[in-house]
């Protein structure tokens, strides 16, 4: 028996769907992601844009030993008879440009309706298509994320520069919470939109990513599920046998499994944790 089967119990499912990887980011969680891929076996594997992410990778390389590993851990799964769809996102849109194309058994598809095992039909894409900002003027979007980067580095002057000149202190809380209510109203706006779009295909539901926002809900009709992301919330959707779509937060369900070797970055996060194998083997 391999490490990998001792490490956890395999849980089997019908597909599994994943978005937002970011990999070439070193905000990735590529550990916990690789953990995930390890304990699930799926048929059918949607990788649902953003998996690899060549705005990074093309201001700087950043590739470490385990982005190749997840690449690995994926074809492996595909020579093992899984069917992989990728359906790029805005990040890795180098590949909308070979929609239909196979590669290591992985084929590239625009978007995808998938028949759930209960007869349900769901729309597969990745969703930035309906971010107006990226649709309307993709140069936009690449000043987006680097001036977001930059607005950090500038509240630190303003606060610098208003101390000096006598000013009160500006409120960062007041600004992040207007920016939150803006950013709940865009998440609403955009789960209209797709929601809407899975109507136009006359399908049962959408699979979508994008928003880095994981939820599986009903709107006006259409289940809405987003896969969220392996940035910040490291979470995936599967698909059981019997057509359930369920959402997992892998961190949660780590936490919740005593007999898991905890990745390097979890140890930090859950101390104590380790502690318990140790005094057993002793
Ligand atoms: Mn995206």
């Amino acid at each position: 028996m391999s490490d990998e089967l001792e490490s956890c119990d395999i849980r089997k499912v019908r597909t599994i769907f994943l978005s937002d990887i970011h990999l070439g980011s070193k905000a990735s969680k590529v550990d916990f992601l690789l953990d995930f891929l390890r304990c699930h076996e799926a048929e059918t594997i949607f990788l649902v844009g953003d998996i690899v992410d060549g705005w990074r990778l093309k201001r700087s390389w950043y590739w470490p030993q385990n982005c190749n590993d997840v690449v690995q851990k994926l074809l492996r799964k595909g020579r093992k008879g899984a069917r992989i769809v990728y359906v790029p996102g805005n990040h890795d849109d180098f590949l909308r440009e070979f929609p239909g194309i196979h590669f290591g058994g992985i084929e590239v598809a625009r978007n995808v309706v998938h028949e759930a095992a209960d007869g349900r039909r769901y729309l597969v894409l990745h969703g930035d298509e309906f971010d107006v900002v990226v649709r309307n003027a993709r140069f936009i979007a690449h000043l987006g994320d680097w001036a977001y980067d930059a607005a950090i580095a500038l509240n630190v002057w303003i606060a610098r520069v208003r101390r000096v000149l006598g000013l009160p202190y500006w409120s960062f809380s007041a600004w992040a919470k207007r920016q939150v209510k803006r950013a709940v109203n865009f998440i609403g706006e955009f789960q209209r939109v797709v929601a809407d779009e899975a109507r136009r295909h006359d399908v049962d539901g959408v699979v979508c990513g994008h928003i880095h926002h994981a939820v599986i809900e009903e709107i006006d009709g259409v289940t809405y599920i987003n896969t969220g992301d392996w940035v910040e919330s490291c979470t995936a959707v599967v698909e059981h046998f019997d057509g359930t779509m369920e959402l997992i937060r892998w961190q949660d369900t780590i936490a919740s499994m005593p007999s898991m070797p905890l990745p390097v970055p979890m140890k930090r996060l859950l101390p104590g944790r380790e502690k318990q194998p140790a005094s057993a083997a002793a």
